[in-house]
């Protein structure tokens, strides 16, 4: 391989490229010898050979031999929620904001494969009480023999509005938290935390997209993520 090469090209089908330059040398009259190089390996995981059609101007052409090219292998949740079960716990507390992030939550299961039997719909006095329904539904086992795949919790307070505004908050997001560790079920966090209403109703679907929605999304893919761990694991137990 000459060792100036002006340009890379990344490539699929390498070996075809490489007869069809070959060909293009040819189909003008010209020779073939020392224009085109053999395909060689790389040390970073990819086939690769140059071609100088114009003395002078060498392009270099590759392909990954990793059909990851490169990248770290990553276990990864996917996004259909087909053959899912799910539970949205939603508070009735600003309830002009928890519609809308219900309404997104729906919006995103039915978009993504889940059917309207499989989303069990509980509503609650406030935030406060988001915790303990969510860890009744985890720890519940239902008609299908066993806990819903995920929680989807939903809420909103406002700190104008809302006395004892922090302590309310942490607690909330521990009891939702603790919930998950303890019980394996993926909880997705859509408790609003926000200054103003405005600013809730815009994270509401009005203008910072819909929390209702992103949570819903977050839990299909930490389903599908559970699934595949747990199947890795007990093929690696077998
Ligand atoms: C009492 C209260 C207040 C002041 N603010 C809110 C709020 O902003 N968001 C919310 O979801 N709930 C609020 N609540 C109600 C509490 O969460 C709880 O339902 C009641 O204190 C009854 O336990």
């Amino acid at each position: 391989m000459p060792s100036v090469t002006d340009v890379f090209v990344e490539v699929t089908q390498l070996d075809a490229v490489r007869e069809a330059a070959i060909a293009w040398l040819r189909g003008r009259g010209e020779e073939t010898a020392g224009r085109i190089s053999p395909v060689s390996e790389t040390s970073w995981k990819s086939r690769i050979f140059t071609a100088e059609p114009v003395t002078g101007q060498v392009f270099a052409f590759w392909e990954w031999i990793d059909p990851l090219k490169g990248k770290p292998v990553a276990v990864e949740g996917d996004l259909s929620a087909e053959g899912m079960r799910f539970a949205i716990v939603a508070a009735r507390w600003n309830a002009v904001i928890t519609d809308r992030l219900l309404d997104g939550a729906l919006d995103a299961l039915l978009r993504s494969g889940a059917v309207r039997r499989d989303i069990e719909i509980v509503r609650v006095p406030g935030a406060w009480e988001v915790p303990a329904a969510a860890r009744t539904i985890a720890e519940r086992v239902t008609s299908h023999g066993g806990p819903v795949d995920a929680i989807i919790t939903l809420g909103c307070l406002i700190r104008g509005e809302t006395a004892h505004y922090e302590a309310i908050y942490n607690e909330v997001a521990r009891g939702i938290g603790q919930s998950q560790q303890e019980t394996g079920i993926p909880h997705a966090f859509g408790v609003l935390t926000c200054e103003t209403l405005e600013q809730a109703l815009h994270r509401a679907g009005v203008k910072a997209g819909n929390k209702g929605f992103e949570a819903a999304i977050a839990a299909i893919e930490m389903v599908s993520l559970r699934r595949k761990l747990l199947d890795r694991k007990n093929s690696e137990g077998a």
